[in-house]
C-alpha cells in the first residue's frame, strides 16, 4: 500500500507570503503545496494538502484522516498554543502526527513556547521555513517504516 500523508495547515497560513516576510518568509501556501507534491513524488508517497481557518474543520480533518492516511503533518498556526480540542483529536485518532512551524516558535514570544499539539505529536520541526514541510514528510515516511 502506498503511504499517504495529510498535510494540514491552520489559521492565517493562507496569507503566507503577503505580510511579515521577516518572520514567515516570502513563500506562499500554494508554493508550499507544490513543494510538498514534488517531494511526495520523489518519495513515492501520496500527500493531501489542506488549510482551514476554523478549529472545528481542522478537528474534522484529523478525525477523517483515520483509515485514509497513515500520518499527519500539522501546522496548527496559533491553535498550537491554545487548542486542547486539537490535541484530543490527535490522541483520539492514534495517528502519528508531526507538529510543524515555519518560524522557530521557541525564539519568539513566551505564549508561543506552549504547545498542546506537541503533547500528542511524535515530534516537532520548527524554524526552517517552507523547507520544514519536505523535512517532516521524509521524517514521517521514515517513521512509518517505508524507507527504501
Ligand atoms: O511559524 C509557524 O508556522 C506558526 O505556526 C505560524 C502561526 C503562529 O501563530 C505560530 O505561533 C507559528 C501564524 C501564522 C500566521 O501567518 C501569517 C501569514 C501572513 C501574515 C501574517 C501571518
Amino acid at each position: 500500500m502506498t503511504t499517504s500523508l495529510l498535510i494540514l495547515n491552520g489559521p492565517n497560513l493562507n496569507l503566507l507570503g503577503t505580510r511579515q516576510p521577516e518572520v514567515y518568509g516570502t513563500t506562499t501556501l500554494p508554493m508550499i503545496e507544490t513543494l510538498c507534491a514534488d517531494h511526495a513524488k520523489a518519495l513515492g508517497i501520496k500527500a493531501t494538502f489542506m488549510q482551514s481557518n476554523h478549529e472545528g474543520a481542522l478537528i474534522d480533518a484529523i478525525h477523517a484522516a483515520k483509515g485514509v492516511h497513515q500520518g499527519v503533518i500539522l501546522n496548527a498556526g496559533a491553535y498550537t498554543h491554545t487548542s486542547i480540542a486539537l490535541m484530543d483529536a490527535i490522541f483520539s485518532t492514534e495517528l502519528p502526527v508531526i507538529e510543524l512551524h515555519l518560524s522557530n516558535v521557541h525564539a519568539r514570544e513566551d505564549f508561543r513556547h506552549t504547545s498542546y499539539i506537541a503533547k500528542a505529536a511524535i515530534g516537532v520541526i520548527c524554524g526552517f521555513g517552507a523547507a520544514g514541510y519536505p523535512m517532516a514528510m521524509t521524517a514521517l515516511r521514515d517513521y512509518l517504516g517505508d524507507a527504501p
